[in-house]
């Protein structure tokens, strides 16, 4: 269920290993191969994408960057990604390229995904043998139907039917972080070669990029703030200000995308109930101060396609025992990563003395090699570091 990140890529390797899918898909493809997201690919995830045969448009247009900026009280800050992360580097490169490269593989091969086709329940999946799980769904046409298939996979996203039909079984964890993003894409060359996280006393702000010629900026507003409420030129002096140091210019151009999101963090265990597994944000949402939601996605569909091959071909479950826990490990570990840098860059209204202590732990960050050393290999490669995906 889903035709995101977490859906087509499970797909596409279960294929590849000769287990057959058809994924179901609310949207149309022209909305989900439009739709703006995520930008930033940890090594791991680059490596997977190649590794399966669809990093090739990846390598040849997306971006690759060793460092980050930390910008704060006036003042630049270099962290040497590379340099510091036993060589990995992450590649910018937006979420919708990577959902376009998977479906136009899947097509290509031959696979099924159904688009403007919701999933609307789930049967049988409680017990982990006997019954015939069953997705029904609601095709385009409004046509009711009924998929009989051997396990369901609710990558669905975090508002998706999968989340829903586990609601009273599985433990939700849940914090609301006090902050919004307002996110922008803009025709503007970007005004940095490296991804700068921008923390001032107005607000933090973060300046990535898509291309040569497109800017991705974010900026830290009141959770539910309407849209309305940042015309053109109110979203380009904010960044300025927030952005602003000596001997640095902002470059400026039309706007052509913009969206609001709420911050939070979400953890559904167990994350496999019967044979029903969730992968991706229907199983876990991270706010996206870390960049780590669809690396995740990508980290929890490897694994869950090497458990469901030897379930599915062998009758050996032996992995997908194991699959909840060995996602879970890794989950909470970038929750842990993305709240500390989210409470670290994002003031409080009103809260001179945490303001303070904000700027006080970034000194230490960029001044301590270890801790540089930590932000750096979590980063870069939280999934493939720490023998996170292979449970070594
Ligand atoms: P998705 O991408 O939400 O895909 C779920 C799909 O399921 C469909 N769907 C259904 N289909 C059938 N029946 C139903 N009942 C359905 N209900 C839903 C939806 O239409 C959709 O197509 O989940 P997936 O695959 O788990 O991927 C997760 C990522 O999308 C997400 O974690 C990232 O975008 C988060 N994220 C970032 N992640 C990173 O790794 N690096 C980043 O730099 C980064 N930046 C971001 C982000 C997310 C953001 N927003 C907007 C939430 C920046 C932002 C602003
Ligand atoms: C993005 O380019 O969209 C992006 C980059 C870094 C983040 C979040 C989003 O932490």
């Amino acid at each position: 269920m889903g035709a995101g990140p977490a859906g087509l890529l499970l797909s596409h390797l279960l294929a590849r290993a000769g287990v057959e899918s058809v994924v179901l898909e609310r949207r149309s493809r022209e909305y989900v191969e439009q739709r703006v997201r995520a930008g930033v690919l940890e090594h791991s995830t680059a490596a997977l994408l190649d590794a399966c045969g669809v990093g090739g448009r990846m390598r040849r247009e997306g971006l690759v960057h060793h460092g980050i900026e930390l910008r704060f009280a006036g003042a630049r800050h270099r962290v040497p990604l590379t340099e510091l992360a036993g060589g990995r580097s992450i590649v910018v490169y937006g979420q919708q390229e990577v959902v376009k490269d998977l479906i136009d593989a899947r097509l290509a091969a031959g696979g099924r995904i159904e688009f403007d086709t919701e999933a609307v329940g789930i049967e049988g999946w409680e017990g982990t043998g006997g019954a015939t799980p069953a997705v029904h769904f609601v095709d385009a046409a409004g046509r009711a139907g009924t998929l009989s298939c051997d396990v369901v996979c609710g990558c669905d996203g975090a508002h998706g039917a999968s989340r829903a039909a586990v609601a009273g079984r599985a433990r939700v964890f849940s914090h609301r972080h006090p902050f919004a993003w307002l996110g922008i894409l803009a025709e503007a060359p970007p005004a940095t070669e490296e991804l700068i996280y921008c923390r001032h006393d107005r607000g933090f702000s973060l300046y990535s990029m898509r291309s040569p010629t497109l800017s991705r900026l974010y900026l830290q507003v009141e959770p539910g703030t309407p849209l309305e409420d940042w015309p053109d030129e109110r979203i380009w002096d904010e960044l300025a200000a927030r952005l602003h140091v000596e001997g640095w210019e902002m470059s400026v151009g039309p706007i052509v995308e913009r969206s609001v999101t709420d911050m939070q963090s979400v953890v559904v265990e167990p994350m496999r109930f019967g044979s029903l597994f969730l992968a991706g944000d229907a199983a876990h949402v991270v706010p996206p101060t870390g960049a780590k939601g669809m690396n995740l996605a990508v980290a929890d569909v490897r694994l869950l396609a090497e458990a469901l091959v030897p379930l599915l071909q062998a009758g050996d479950g032996s992995l997908a025992d194991e699959y909840s826990a060995r996602c879970l490990r890794r989950v909470w570990r970038a929750q842990e990563l993305s709240t500390w840098m989210t409470m670290m860059l994002h003031p409080l209204t009103g809260e001179d003395f945490n303001g303070r202590l904000q700027l006080a732990r970034l000194d230490h960050l960029v001044h301590s090699e270890g801790a540089s050393r930590w932000l750096a290999e979590n980063y870069v490669d939280l999934t493939g570091g720490a023998g996170l995906v292979t449970g070594a």
